[in-house]
């Protein structure tokens, strides 16, 4: 597909696209316009007019207008518009991979695969639909009964990053539809397209369901859309997928005025080889977690930690690898690692690799900027150690530190000895050490993996990390729970007005 018929396609072939959605009539943003570039050649692919702070306004109040009837449609019915929204993206699939390839940067299957995940959490909300349980509990009072019932929340600012431009969305808009909750989305600045097809797409299914501004997207600065949509108090719920640095900043902001947020943040992902490992499966792992998505994933891997029998053959296979890997266009079927997604995320890579090399680490593989057009870089394979600042840093960039420990317990303290606490993954033959590895003395991250690697995860668990990833959890599992309100009711089918704690009180 070349990247007019993407576009026409994807309904996004106009001169200047306007960065809004979700009403009958497609409307004029009115704030300023930026060009959408294509990291692979750094040309212009389209242009965005973005949201002024009127335009956002009027975003968040047809969001909140909309919640006042979409939370009394009956949760089953909410379902089947994110059964149709699935089936939307289904027929869309091709397109849309092809334009996450083109914008973000990442190769093609991983484009399919992102809107994969799309359909897969719109499978899943579906189902949900029809399970969001509360519990009930035996009352210490006769003839009274305790429920608890979960109610829809209001309209959820969801900001997204670039590296993932659709699927992040998705978890958090299938999930929130499907609880009566209404969405306001600002995607990253840097993938307003990806935001735009998918907006588009919301939109058509919209439309057949009579459910306008239910999904709505806010294309603009972050200091005018996101800075807006943290301090709005109609918003009672923001999830944040980005750096710690900048969820650190919409966690206060969100805090200060009593609402909830979601934080997705940093990574710093380490798999763990022990000497029984299976060499070959751990070295595709990990090949698959630093070089996949050129290193630009939440769950990258970014630090190998192995035992002192296993480390040599495992850094000889991760060289020879490395060496093979095909770097360039990312719609090219042969290739296996894209561009970066800017010139600011090859200057931050450079960067940390001059600090690893003032640090005394040894770069063995790559780290070069590779000559013409777009934003390539060779993938780096650095021997390290622990204690070397850098290593503690997330840099967004496919770096990897090889490692040494010298068993399973230091592993796990160098695993848990970062400020992140995302994924993580073992590669052993020792099911001691595995369980070890699983235990609560173990990993310390949300994302714990054994005999696969860092990244990948799938929609079926609940998404997420401890420490300053920032705690939150998303997609599958009981993430649903976030998006709703709890209601505790006590009901009493009595005659008599018995006090719990047997409190007498006039009587
Ligand atoms: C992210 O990088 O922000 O587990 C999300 C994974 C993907 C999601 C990554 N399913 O790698």
């Amino acid at each position: 597909m070349d990247v007019r018929a993407i576009l026409e396609e994807l309904e996004l072939d106009a001169d200047v696209l306007d960065g809004v959605g979700g009403a009958p009539h497609r409307e004029t943003a009115g704030g300023a316009e930026s060009v959408s570039i294509n990291p692979a050649t750094g040309e212009p692919i389209a242009t965005v007019r973005g949201l002024d702070a009127d335009g956002v306004e009027r975003v968040v109040a047809r969001a909140q207008r909309t919640f006042e009837t979409w939370r009394s449609v009956p949760a089953p019915r909410r379902g089947e518009l994110v059964r149709d929204l699935g089936n939307a993206l289904r027929e869309k699939k091709q397109a849309l991979g092809a334009l996450v390839s083109l914008e973000m940067g990442k190769i093609l299957p991983e484009g399919l695969g992102e809107v994969q995940e799309m359909i897969d959490i719109c499978d899943f909300a579906v189902g949900l639909s029809r399970q969001l349980y509360g519990l009930t509990m035996p009352s210490e009072r006769p003839d009274h009964r305790i429920q608890e019932r979960w109610h829809p929340l209001g309209p959820v600012g969801v900001i997204t990053a670039f590296n993932f431009p659709v699927a992040v969305w998705s978890w958090n808009a299938a999930i929130a539809a499907v609880c009566g909750d209404t969405l306001v989305w600002k995607p990253s600045s840097e993938t307003p397209l990806c935001a735009l097809a998918v907006q588009r797409i919301c939109d058509r299914v919209m439309e057949a369901h009579d459910a306008w501004g239910v999904f709505n997207v806010a294309i603009g600065p972050g200091r005018v859309v996101g800075e807006a949509l943290i301090r709005d108090r109609r918003i009672p719920l923001v999830s944040f997928t980005g750096s710690c640095e900048m969820g650190r900043h919409v966690a206060t902001a969100v805090a200060d005025r009593f609402g909830r947020s979601i934080l997705e943040l940093g990574g710093n992902n380490a798999v763990i080889v022990l000497d029984d490992a299976d060499l070959e499966m751990a070295a595709r792992a990990i090949t698959f977690g630093a070089v996949g998505t050129a290193g630009q994933r939440c769950t990258s891997t970014r630090r190998v930690l192995a035992t002192p029998g296993i480390i040599g053959p495992l850094t000889e296979r991760l060289l020879e690898i490395y060496a093979k890997v095909p770097i360039g266009d990312p719609l090219d079927e042969s290739t296996l690692m894209g561009p970066l997604v800017n010139e600011a995320a090859v200057e931050t890579m450079m960067k940390a690799l001059d600090e690893i090399r003032r640090d005394g680490g040894e770069i063995l593989f790559g780290g070069r900027r590779l000559d013409g057009p777009g934003y390539f870089v060779e993938p780096a394979l650095v021997r390290a150690r622990a204690s070397m600042p850098i290593v503690s840093c997330e840099t967004f960039a496919p770096i990897l530190y090889l490692i040494e420990v010298a068993d399973l317990d230091e592993a796990i303290a160098v695993n848990n000895g970062v400020p992140q606490g995302l994924s993580s993954a073992i590669f052993t033959t020792d099911f001691r050490a595995a369980e070890r590895f699983l235990s609560e003395r173990g990993s310390d991250c949300g994302l714990a993996n054994v005999n696969t690697g860092t990244s990948g995860a799938e929609i079926g668990g609940a998404f997420g990390g401890e420490k300053e990833t920032g705690g939150g959890r998303e997609s599958g599992s009981d993430s649903w729970k976030a998006y709703m309100r709890r209601q505790t009711a006590t009901i009493n089918f009595g005659t008599a007005l018995p006090l719990a704690q047997g409190i007498k009180f006039g009587d």
